[in-house]
């Protein structure tokens, strides 16, 4: 970490996000993945875990390396990857069995941030609530993804890091052509201005999502409305459900405070017959 004082100030009441994808890849081996020599005879799976940009876009401005903490049984189980720009840190490797890895995320020196920790489940297996979800994760090989969407939230970043983060968008891969951005190849440094938002272009350096799937970038404005759609429709069933509970529960009480007075009243009559 830079010390705090070459960092400048942080920059007040706000919030940079940057998604992100953390994800595994597993494939049994077979005629169409064969076990490549050397490989103990009960490893079943070659596996794939990495962290990486959405639409395969550059993070290393923010991300400097990535710890892959793998379950212990697995040689040499603590891996540092360090990024390479627009590349994913990857790990990848072969067993038996799934388990958690622990993914440790360190980011860039000016950014004055502490690394932080989040887990990734290995998947080498289909899975899913229902036979149906297991069954439609099953592809030609057998390959097995579990990949998930997340939000790199900085909240009141260091004005330098600041300055990184909102440097400018530039087209995936871009390079200023020409030099180093000095002197005559200045103006040629410059990058082509924005696309238009609803174009569903990914550019470097921004929180873009594309517009709709393709094979291999499964996240999206239209993976995230079928989510809203289907988190709106849950939302729907369990309010009936919670207006059906509370209607037997009124029933519920109506008849409690009937026999109250049924019983009130029976002790009265018999009350007033014995004295
Ligand atoms: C289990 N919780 O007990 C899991 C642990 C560990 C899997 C699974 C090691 C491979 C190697 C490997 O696949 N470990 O020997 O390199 O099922």
């Amino acid at each position: 970490m830079a010390p705090p004082n070459q960092l400048g100030k942080r920059v007040k009441l706000t919030q940079v996000r940057r998604p992100f994808i953390i994800g595994s890849t597993a494939v049994p081996f077979s005629d169409a993945n064969p076990k490549p020599p050397g490989v103990a005879e009960n490893h079943t799976h070659s596996w794939k875990v990495f962290v990486k940009g959405v639409e395969d876009t550059d993070i290393t401005y923010w991300l400097r390396r990535v710890q892959f903490k793998l379950h212990e049984s697995v040689p040499n189980h603590v891996r540092m990857v360090d990024g390479e720009p627009g590349k994913p840190f990857l790990v990848t490797d072969t067993g038996w069995g799934e388990f958690d890895v622990n993914v440790k995320l360190y980011y860039v020196n000016e950014s004055g941030e502490k690394p932080q920790t989040t887990y990734h489940y290995l998947r080498l297996h289909p899975y899913g609530r229902t036979e149906e979800e297991k069954q439609a994760m099953i592809t030609e090989h057998g390959e097995v993804r579990s990949w998930a969407y997340e939000e790199q939230l900085f909240n009141e970043p260091f004005d330098a890091f600041y300055r990184i983060l909102t440097a400018g968008a530039v087209p995936k891969g871009w390079k200023p052509a020409g030099g180093k951005g000095k002197g005559k190849g200045r103006a040629a440094a410059q990058p082509p201005p924005l696309p238009d938002p609803e174009s569903g272009e990914v550019w470097d350096r921004t929180a873009m999502i594309p517009a709709s799937n393709r094979p291999g970038q499964p996240f999206s404005r239209e993976t995230e409305a079928a989510e809203i759609k289907k988190l709106k429709e849950a939302q729907a069933v369990a309010e009936e459900w919670t207006q059906k509970t509370l209607a037997e529960l009124k029933a519920k009480e109506e008849e409690l405070a009937r026999l109250k007075s049924e019983n009130g009243s029976a002790t009265t009559a018999t009350g007033k017959a014995a004295s």
